[in-house]
């Protein structure tokens, strides 16, 4: 059986070719997920341009979710119709210090979807069964997509920045990312939202879901502002992938602040010494989410009370979806509609 995929081109040139390719047999422990949809993160866009190291003929994605379609002799954690996640924590050892304490996604033989391992930019995707994380009921499929690696990120950053209810949280970008952390902060965290981006667009859709005011970075000093307007947040997420978004951020946090980096941009950060000492800041990295994390995160998504912001298109546009993305043109997510995709006839 053949499967379609966006594939990293060969000179990693940040773009996809969509491919045909042989769905090998599963293995040891291992599920064939049939694909619903997939979002494009902007992590895509890095892996396709060899951000983090070339890796031409990759299948991207890491935002899949579909349904399981055959398992490998043994598997008892899934079954024939399970919902799941094809997550960026595809695999970690399991048995490690990170494994063990709570902190799997920094397993150092962790393997990634879309990224070291072939993800779920595809018709099919071979999962393992013990990290495809089960998608509950009453949560659309789309809508979980975006979860998987932007609501996750975002749900696990928050609660690694400490915010507690009532306090100001700043969220740098407002795309794919932020658009979900601006609704787990406000809905689920309980804190007051400051929503920051470069288009007016994104901080129109940020403000509709949840945010208490919104800053644009191209017109405004954020910091400044915010140190203004609040006395400085009590956290700030970054999910902006620029380095200009990060240093702003340690500037915007009030004394004991916390800003927690989750954006990608492959360029370095400044920091002030005397600033980070006498002020006593802290920054520090949030990757994605356990499978645990990914588990809350769907459940509050089933509920209701996070709204994914969502559009479906086809695999045969990835390409236009990263350029639109690279434009900041993108409101929420783009999810691609594996079966609308497909061209199989076969759905
Ligand atoms: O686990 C992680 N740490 C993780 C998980 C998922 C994604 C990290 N990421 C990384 C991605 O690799 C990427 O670098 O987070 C970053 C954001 O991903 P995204 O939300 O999927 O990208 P997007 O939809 O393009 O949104 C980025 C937003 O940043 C704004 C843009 O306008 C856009 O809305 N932005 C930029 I570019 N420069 C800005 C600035 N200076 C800015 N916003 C404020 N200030
Ligand atoms: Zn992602
Ligand atoms: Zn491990």
């Amino acid at each position: 059986m053949k499967m379609k995929a966006a594939v990293v081109t060969q000179n990693s040139d940040g773009n996809v070719d969509i491919i045909e390719r042989e769905i090998r047999p599963l293995e040891t422990n291992e599920a064939l997920v049939e694909v619903e949809y997939c979002g494009v993160c902007h992590t895509d866009l890095h892996v396709a341009a060899g951000d983090y190291g070339q890796k031409p003929g990759r299948v991207l994605g890491h935002e899949g979710i579909g349904i399981v379609t055959e398992v490998a002799p043994g598997v008892t954690r899934l079954k024939k119709g399970d919902r799941v996640s094809i997550a960026w924590l595809f695999k970690s050892c399991g048995a490690c210090e990170y494994c063990n304490t709570g902190r799997e996604t920094l397993c150092r033989t962790v393997l990634n979807a879309g990224y070291t391992a072939d993800g779920g930019m595809a018709t099919h995707c071979i999962v393992d069964a013990d990290y495809a994380v089960k998608v509950p009921d009453g949560l659309d499929p789309a809508q979980a997509s975006s979860i998987t690696c932007a609501g996750v990120t975002t749900y696990k950053g928050i609660k690694v920045s400490g915010v507690r209810p009532g306090q100001w949280i700043a969220i740098y970008g407002a795309g794919g990312l932020g658009n979900l952390g601006v609704q787990y902060a406000k809905k689920v965290f309980g804190a007051h939202v400051i929503a920051i981006d470069i288009n007016d667009d994104k901080l129109a859709l940020a403000k509709e879901v949840g945010a208490d005011f919104t800053i644009n970075a191209a017109k405004e000093d954020v910091a400044k502002v915010i140190q203004e307007k609040v006395g400085g947040a009590h956290a700030a997420v970054v999910t902006a992938v620029s380095r200009n978004a990060f240093n702003s951020a340690v500037d915007a946090v009030r004394a004991g602040g916390r800003v927690v980096a989750i954006g990608l941009p492959p360029e370095t950060m400044d920091l002030s010494i005397p600033r980070i000492v006498l002020d006593g800041i802290e920054v520090v990295g949030s990757l994605v989410g356990t499978r645990k994390d990914l588990e809350e995160a769907f459940q509050f998504g089933a509920e209701g009370i996070v709204v994914p912001v969502v559009q479906k298109r086809t695999l045969d546009e990835t390409n236009a979806i990263f350029q639109e993305m690279r434009d900041g043109k993108i409101q929420g997510r783009m999810v691609i509609d594996m079966k609308a995709s497909c061209g199989c006839g076969n759905h």
